[in-house]
């Protein structure tokens, strides 16, 4: 063998240690960066809404009464900060959410006591009804895959002249839109 014959040997030596060691790097690279995918799910979505009485008018209101959420399961929490109420008439069974219960201040009920119920949150096309006693916070989950408008209400004679006042009666106070993308 030549001595620049040689030479060439070992520069294709190198060269080809050189490519291996791209190519180690490379599969390291790409496997520490996620290379096979096993990202965590990401839960589910959370929808936070409050109960306030409007300084204007004086009459409780949900903030906000029209909001987007996405498709499939999401926790929404309520927190009402209008005053307890008693309402003989309400059955008060929970209905439509994930599980058939919701939480007031952390415990779990599948049917809520109707000596404090300020509010409902309700959505009749989804058979979905949600008791927000006062003065409290309510937790609870939905599943809802078919995207849309769904229109939601309290059905609680809430505020000034019950079921005939203006909470009830105006858009935007006991009623509202849920959209689904
Ligand atoms: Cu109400």
């Amino acid at each position: 063998m030549k001595y620049q014959e040689y030479n060439n040997l070992i520069a294709v030596g190198v060269a080809l240690v050189a490519v291996v060691l791209v190519l180690v790097w490379a599969t390291m690279a790409a496997a520490s960066n996620g290379g096979p995918t096993t990202t965590q799910p990401a839960g589910p979505a959370h929808m936070y809404l409050t109960i306030q009485i409007n300084p204007v008018t004086g009459w409780p209101q949900y903030s906000p009464a029209n909001f987007t959420v996405p498709a499939g399961e999401v926790v929404f929490t309520i927190v009402d900060y209008d005053s307890p109420m008693n309402w003989t008439s309400c059955t008060c069974n929970v209905n439509g959410t994930v599980g058939g219960t919701e939480t007031v201040n952390g415990t779990s009920y599948s049917v809520v006591s109707n000596a404090n119920v300020a509010h409902t949150f309700d959505i009749p096309s989804l058979h979905l009804n949600v008791m927000s006693p006062g003065m409290s916070t309510v937790t609870f989950a939905v599943d809802v895959t078919q995207a849309g408008t769904y229109t939601w209400m309290c059905v609680t004679p809430c505020g000034t002249n019950g079921y005939t006042g203006g909470a009830m009666s105006t858009p935007g106070y006991m009623s509202g839109t849920m959209t689904v993308v």
